[in-house]
């Protein structure tokens, strides 16, 4: 099993997946859904037979590079649904896919050169800035924006980056079999649901409010750690083009971002120490996600 003391690099990730395919391969298997811009392999972890029938539950983190927790919760996350397989009894029902590291090139970038890099890696044309927010690279009320230079630059157009594009494929193979996605982000201690870029709720944002009240139900008998739970508008900001109102418009059922606890000088920079805790009680809160998938359907 992992060591949670310290933040993997993304070639400790890449083994430690490989590893647990290798012991575990009766009940996952890994898959690359693409390449980043500098060809990295963007893989998934799937758990789960995956015959056509079954829900899906969809949780993707590291799309943004200095967010390292959220690619160490999708990794205990993993480790919790394989290890310790036979536990729990929505797997009897539900699939699971996880993507712990969304954007390799910017993880990759942060861990080595700048830490707290953001965007994809990928040139823009006319400008010496690089990189695209991919969270603001989806096609759901994508707008143009004209400073590549920004933190949140969204691309010429969606789906420009490979990081969002294989996203919108894995939504084009499965369709409303995917029931819940999850984007994972630090930090904030918040539980977002669409929509994302207005003022305006889903329509079915009571099942998003109670879902969102178990997660945060769970994670606050661990530890006493307090999440905020609702319109990601409305409680955080407005953003155009974001991930989780395109798995909404696209099929998933429920969708959210959740924003883990804040650390270190910059908020992003957790220590170490930290990541134990921080990962455990998340795993909690995540389990209720899946316990709700597998009530429901
Ligand atoms: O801005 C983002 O992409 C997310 N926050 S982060 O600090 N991790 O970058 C929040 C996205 C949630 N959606 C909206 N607030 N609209
Ligand atoms: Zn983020």
């Amino acid at each position: 099993s992992g060591n949670f003391n310290h933040f993997w690099t993304f070639s400790e990730i890449n083994r430690y997946l490989t590893q647990l395919t290798i012991l575990y391969g009766d009940i996952c298997h890994t898959e690359t859904l693409g390449f980043s811009y500098e060809g990295r392999a963007m893989r998934a972890l799937k758990i789960g037979r995956f015959d056509g029938t079954r829900p899906i539950v969809f949780f993707e983190a590291g799309v943004h590079a200095r967010e390292w927790i959220a690619p160490m919760a999708a990794l205990y996350l993993i480790e919790q649904l394989v290890i310790n397989h036979h536990t729990h009894y929505e797997l009897q029902s539900v699939d699971v896919i996880v993507i712990p590291v969304l954007n390799p090139d910017g993880y990759e970038y942060s861990y080595n050169y700048e830490r707290l890099w953001r965007k994809t890696r990928s040139p823009n044309a006319n400008s010496t800035c690089v990189g695209v927010d991919a969270n603001r690279n989806f096609a759901h009320e994508w707008r143009p924006s004209n400073n590549p230079c920004s933190l949140t630059y969204g691309g010429v157009a969606p789906f420009t980056e490979p990081e969002a594009a294989i996203v919108r494929d894995l939504y084009a193979r499965y369709q409303d079999l995917v029931k819940f996605h999850i984007g994972i982000h630090s930090y904030g201690l918040y539980f977002l649901y669409p929509w994302g870029y207005d003022f305006v709720n889903i329509d079915n944002w009571e099942d998003h409010d109670l879902a969102g009240n178990n997660f945060a139900e769970a994670i606050f008998n661990v530890n006493g750690t307090i999440y905020r739970v609702g319109n990601a508008a409305m409680l955080l900001y407005t953003a155009y083009g974001g991930g989780s109102d395109y798995a909404a418009y696209a099929a998933a059922e429920l969708s959210a971002t959740v924003e883990l606890p804040g650390g270190g000088d910059s908020g992003f920079d957790l220590p170490a120490e930290r990541i134990e805790s921080v990962v455990k009680e998340t795993w909690m809160g995540l389990e209720q996600v899946l316990h709700y998938v597998a009530d429901v359907h």
